[in-house]
């Protein structure tokens, strides 16, 4: 009886620490989940930082020709921002030779107070040239998807915000046609604790939406958490990070996009957004080594950076590498990794973005 009492005493205990601060309940609870006691791989490559991002670029994308489109500044419930500023876009010419980033003008009706940009995908229309630009934003914390179409050389114009009830916690999205896409939901309940609970007791409840002007439905379930998502160059594959179950997830696209489960592939990392190189099909994801040290930020022993590609994931033996590890104190918190023509961008969620040599 004694025994009975005390223990409920420990659980009380551990449930009124977890009410009040999120990163000691990982710690208490799910350190397997959190990666903590993980110590971060170091991988050197010869990086600078990109001129003008200085509050994070989340997620990061690329054309074929080169064209880069960055989100920066946002701001996500319980993680750190060193500003307070509205977040913005940015494109970066990966051909030209001064390769600085250039903040993106948005024209059009979007309320730019309170734009806060998370993860992005862009659609070329092979039929007209027009490029389309789908970004998550977060304005309060809501979560909606706002399509821009790209004009001119450093504009945005905004054809269309997107709300759905099925949208409730948008991470990332991959745009599959002009107003068509796939979305991860990255959070099962709003409430804070309540959310904490699922990640505790290992619930996996988060999915994955698709979205057209005449139908949205939930397509895949079963995540922990899905972060970031991506497609294959062929357009048959979509890739999802469950980021707390240390893995991708590969789904085929069948007709009527319905997704069919393939497999798993297990990167032993709490992997954030999904690029595909286009010309090979690789993989590459920008990641976090340790999820206690991302949540709790100590700028004296900040959050690490780490970069993972995966070669011949539709094989029997795919190949899982390091390509860049480093302890936060070149770049913190890396969230995306996009190569291209032998150099590599990587951003980060709240500190700076790198270009790297490979
Ligand atoms: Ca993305
Ligand atoms: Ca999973
Ligand atoms: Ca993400």
């Amino acid at each position: 009886m004694q025994m009975v009492a005390n223990n409920n005493r420990v659980w009380y205990t551990l449930i009124v620490l977890c009410l009040q601060n999120m990163f000691v309940c990982l710690c208490c609870f799910r350190r397997d989940i959190s990666l903590a006691s993980r110590e971060i791989p170091v991988k050197r490559l010869n990086c600078q930082y990109l001129k003008n991002i200085d509050y994070g670029a989340e997620d990061i994308t690329i054309l074929k020709d080169g064209l880069a489109f960055l989100s920066t500044g946002l701001k996500y419930p319980g993680l750190h921002s060193f500003s307070d500023e509205p977040g913005k876009m940015y494109v970066l010419d990966l051909l030209h030779p001064k390769m600085t980033p250039v903040e993106l003008q948005i024209k059009g009706q979007l309320d730019l107070s309170s734009f806060n940009p998370h993860g992005i995908s862009v659609y070329e229309d092979e039929a007209d040239d027009s490029i389309y630009v789908f970004v998550v934003n977060h304005p309060e914390h809501k979560s909606q998807v706002e399509i821009f179409r790209f004009v001119e050389e450093d504009t945005l114009m905004h054809l269309k915000t997107i709300t759905h009830p099925l949208l409730h916690s948008v991470n990332d999205i991959v745009a599959v046609g002009a107003e068509h896409f796939y979305a991860t939901n990255d959070r099962y309940f709003h409430h804070e604790a309540l959310q904490l609970l699922t990640f505790m007791f290992d619930l996996s409840w988060c999915d994955v939406v698709y979205y057209s002007p005449h139908e949205v439905r939930v397509v895949a379930g079963g995540f922990k958490s899905a972060n970031g998502i991506n497609i294959s160059p062929d357009r048959q594959y979509i890739y999802v990070s469950d980021i707390m179950d240390h893995e991708i997830d590969i789904f085929r696209r069948n007709e009527g996009e319905q997704l069919a489960y393939v497999k798993s592939v297990a990167v032993g990392s709490l992997c954030d957004n999904i690029e595909v190189d286009h010309r090979t099909g690789d993989i590459w994801l920008g990641c976090h080594p340790n999820g206690l040290k991302l949540l709790k930020f100590d700028p004296e022993d900040p959050p690490g950076s780490e970069v993972i590609r995966i070669k011949n994931i539709h094989s029997e033996r795919p190949v899982v590498s390091l390509e860049y590890g480093d302890d936060g104190r070149q770049l913190i918190a890396s969230t995306v990794a996009v190569p291209y023509e032998g150099k590599l961008l990587i951003g980060s969620v709240f500190h700076k973005a790198l270009l790297c040599i490979l």
